[in-house]
């Protein structure tokens, strides 16, 4: 009995920023992951006014596989992956973002890369744009807030894919696209759009405007890949946290039932190629005053997604306010209560194997596309002990019982799945805090938050663990 397919891309995921490091090497330039210091847990990331003296940036050096992916690359062999997600550092092709000409040494980086990926038969899976856009397009358009930087993306999208079009066949256009329908704090529209709200600013229309500039953005990459190469595949990429109501309280399921609109429209554009009808309505009584043209009406048509790409780490529950406006209007920052049937992760996330299930269904069901779970993992501190080894079950426990539930969603539910990257396989900078110690590694690496330590990898017990999962196809975990 097999459950999961024979090409079944077993993988790992990583970002540029969060791994690379060499971030004045070979010609690139400044990216927004540059500008943002090191935060810990529940103390947020600082973004600066571009790179000031005596301030911690992790994501600078990161663990350096800039200057060691040969050698990571054949311990990635060694575990036996068959998929390698990572991103192309926008910076490095185009240093400013609006360089009329990218940057050679930059293109000849992944050229290396990914060669050396295929020399052990693995395939390589690349976001576009990850959380690392070029500062200098936030300092001189505003980020996202610019119908310009539509061009300046797809400038960048058709060189490599242009470039690459015969190493890489698996692409995506916007890492978690919609985590910045949590438009209050810094975090998501700075990482997601290159975006700062200034006083007086409507933050909800502004993230409104840069997502819908990014949908067709990726909608005119999707277009142009296929000319390019039309065995591509091109995925969305969706930040999946399901949201639940707390009761069974009508008003809470419509509650919940608004909240996943709002957090998932971005996949109805990208999948469908249109505006759910809720979203114009809202946004037209909201008063919003988007530049939403029919002539991108018909982008958005044209270019959609191959297959839908998705995060997964946890479920989110929610609870009508006592008085709820006729909009049922979903506040992120505000709406979420705690889940009593769960366990958090220290960092407070809600460990959920079955709503990865759930999840899929629901992917399934709305769009019917193939699916790609591409991250999905446990933060969580290491010990490593005297001998060098670092003993981890309850990663294992975590991706485990993930792993279940994605098996049983194939077995069960016939869902049609591409395949399977956790995330930070190797240990890397976090996105949300800047920590080093906040690890999903199977593979260690010896730096800490402080940014100290040797660099030197080291493979967990999840390591042999994930080996031998790759190695039966998932049929013993
Ligand atoms: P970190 C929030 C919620 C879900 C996924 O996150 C998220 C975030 C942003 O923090 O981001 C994704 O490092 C993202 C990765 C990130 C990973 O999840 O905050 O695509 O870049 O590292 C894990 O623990």
């Amino acid at each position: 009995m097999s459950k999961l397919p024979k090409n079944f891309l077993w993988g790992g995921a990583v970002a540029a920023h969060q791994l690379e490091g060499g971030w004045q090497a070979g010609g690139k330039g400044v990216s927004v992951a540059d500008v943002m210091t090191a935060g810990a847990n529940g103390v947020e990331r600082k973004i600066t006014a571009g790179v000031q003296p005596g301030e911690n940036y992790p994501n600078h050096d990161a663990i350096d596989f800039y200057g060691h992916y040969k050698e990571d690359v054949k311990l990635f062999a060694e575990l036996g992956l068959k998929a390698f997600r990572t991103s192309i550092a926008w910076t490095r092709i185009f240093p400013n973002g609006d360089d009329a000409e990218p940057n050679e040494e930059g293109l000849q980086f992944y050229d290396d890369l990914f060669d050396e990926l295929h020399k052990y038969g693995i395939e390589p899976v690349i976001t576009l744009s990850h959380f690392e856009m070029p500062y200098h397009l936030v300092t001189e358009y505003g980020g996202w807030r610019s119908r310009k930087v539509i061009d300046f993306f797809v400038r960048f999208a058709t060189t490599v894919f242009k470039r690459y079009k015969d190493k890489v066949k698996y692409w995506m256009t916007f890492n978690e696209i919609n985590n910045q329908a949590n438009y209050e704090g810094t975090f998501a529209l700075f990482t997601n759009s290159g975006i700062q709200i200034k006083p007086g600013e409507n933050a909800e229309a502004v993230m409104y405007q840069a997502a819908h500039y990014e949908t067709v953005a990726s909608a005119l990459a999707v277009q142009i890949g296929h000319q390019i190469n039309p065995d591509f595949q091109i995925g969305a990429m969706i930040a999946m946290v399901p949201i639940y109501p707390a009761s069974p309280d009508p008003r809470d399921v419509f509650k919940a039932e608004r909240a996943m609109q709002t957090r998932y429209w971005f996949a109805d554009v990208q999948a469908k190629g249109e505006y759910p009808h809720w979203l114009r309505k809202y946004q037209e009584n909201q008063g919003f005053n988007l530049d939403i043209t029919l002539a991108d009406m018909d982008v958005l048509q044209a270019g959609k997604v191959d297959y839908i790409g998705f995060s997964y780490y946890m479920s989110f529950a929610v609870k009508a306010q006592e008085k709820e406006p006729a909009s049922y209007k979903y506040v992120e920052s505000r709406d979420l209560v705690a889940n009593p049937t769960l366990k958090q992760s220290d960092w407070g996330w809600q460990i959920d194997p079955q709503g990865l299930r759930y999840a899929m269904n629901w992917f399934a069901d709305r769009y019917d596309l193939p699916l790609f779970i591409v991250e999905n993992g446990f933060g969580a501190v290491d010990k490593k002990e005297a001998d060098g080894s670092v003993h981890d079950p309850y990663r294992v426990d975590y991706l485990r019982q993930h792993i279940e539930q994605m098996e049983l969603a194939v077995e069960e539910d016939g869902i049609d799945l591409m395949g399977y990257t956790p995330w930070g396989f190797i240990d890397l900078v976090s996105a949300g805090t800047g920590q080093m110690s906040k690890r999903y590694g199977f593979i260690y690496v010896d730096k800490d938050d402080d940014g100290q330590g040797t660099l030197a990898r080291s493979k967990k017990d999840s390591f042999y663990w994930y080996k031998h999962v790759i190695q039966t196809n998932g049929e013993d975990l």
